[in-house]
């Protein structure tokens, strides 16, 4: 199907990138090597950007509309599970749409549904698909992808063998060296950030679940940031989540060793969104779901899915 949405792509009439809310590197840098490799795309985050993205667009000098979405006569959704990740309505049925998140149905109804979650970021996907089009990422670009993969595999930490590959090759396409990736992704927390991570561990609640530490906590922003330093603290699962008048925002972090034995935020969160009529999905170890509700009852229902998940798999002995 890439050999379609190449094609698709390198025909006449514009293309404009959609990305999910608080675009991270993977989703930027998925749409800038677009961008490049094809005329006339145009790349719009609706939903903002978050800061190692805008970081990254302003060192690579990325055009990207956030006001609006620009009318074109395509639409190419990158990196997003699914269209209520996207906080503006739109018309899909035209859509094409490449993610690495977990298959979700609600994307059926768009043209050309290309999704490999087999692959640690869409940069990688994005890459096959400029392979498959015959284009060579310029430096840039190389660069760009090459932050995408460090971000949303963590470090490498939830990284493939071929997520290895396309890392190297991307070294070796430019000879970019790793530092020059790292420090471009590389960013200290601000105070307000540090403040969240210890407001968020006062706030804390715990359960133990077999040998295992399930954590929620509550706050107003930095959500993932929170959830990583629950994890340094020790928490096996954690799920922190802020309230903005109806609507709640939660994100969820696992350990590795979670992911290793089975454990996948992203369905466990697709189903508390379905259960709801929210909006979740992701990652093994790194998930979110956002929509109206109540922040408390819903991180509740969260910990008690994970919960749930964690005795089944310690009664089948994990992974
Ligand atoms: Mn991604």
């Amino acid at each position: 199907m890439l050999k379609e949405i190449a094609a698709e792509l390198g025909s006449s009439g514009g293309t404009t990138v959609v990305l999910h809310g608080n675009a991270d590197p993977d989703a930027v840098s998925s749409a800038f090597a677009v961008s490049r490799a094809f005329e006339d795309v145009v790349i719009a985050a609706p939903g903002g950007l978050d800061r190692a993205a805008k970081v990254l667009a302003r060192q690579l000098d990325i055009d990207i509309a956030i006001e609006s979405v620009p009318d074109s006569k395509r639409i190419l959704v990158l990196d997003t599970s699914g269209p209520d990740q996207i906080p503006v309505e739109l018309d899909y049925s035209n859509a094409i749409v490449v993610d690495h998140h977990a298959k979700n149905s609600q994307w059926d109804g768009c043209r050309l549904y290309y999704c490999d979650d087999s692959k640690a970021s869409c940069a990688e996907i994005v890459y096959e698909l400029l392979k498959v089009a015959g284009r060579v990422p310029d430096r840039d670009v190389a660069l760009a992808l090459m932050t995408g993969i460090l971000t949303d595999t963590g470090h490498f930490k939830f990284a493939r063998p071929g997520t290895m590959i396309t890392f190297a090759e991307l070294m070796q396409l430019h000879g970019i060296d790793m530092d020059e990736a790292m420090r471009l992704v590389y960013m200290e927390a601000d105070p307000s950030e540090k403040i969240s991570q210890l407001r968020g561990a006062q706030r804390l609640k715990y359960w133990k679940v077999g040998r295992r530490i399930v954590a929620i906590s509550q706050g107003s922003a930095f959500e993932a940031s929170v959830c990583k330093a629950l994890v340094h603290l020790g928490a096996d699962i954690a799920f922190v989540g802020s309230q903005r008048g109806e609507t709640f925002r939660i994100s969820a972090r696992a350990t590795s060793e979670m992911v290793r034995e089975g454990v996948h935020l992203g369905k466990l969160l697709n189903g508390v969104g379905s259960e709801t009529s929210n909006g979740g999905g992701g990652h093994p170890g790194a998930a979110g779901i956002s929509g109206v509700g109540d922040v408390e009852a819903m991180l509740n229902i969260s910990a008690d899915n994970a919960a749930k998940m964690l005795r089944e798999l310690e009664s089948s002995g994990y992974r």
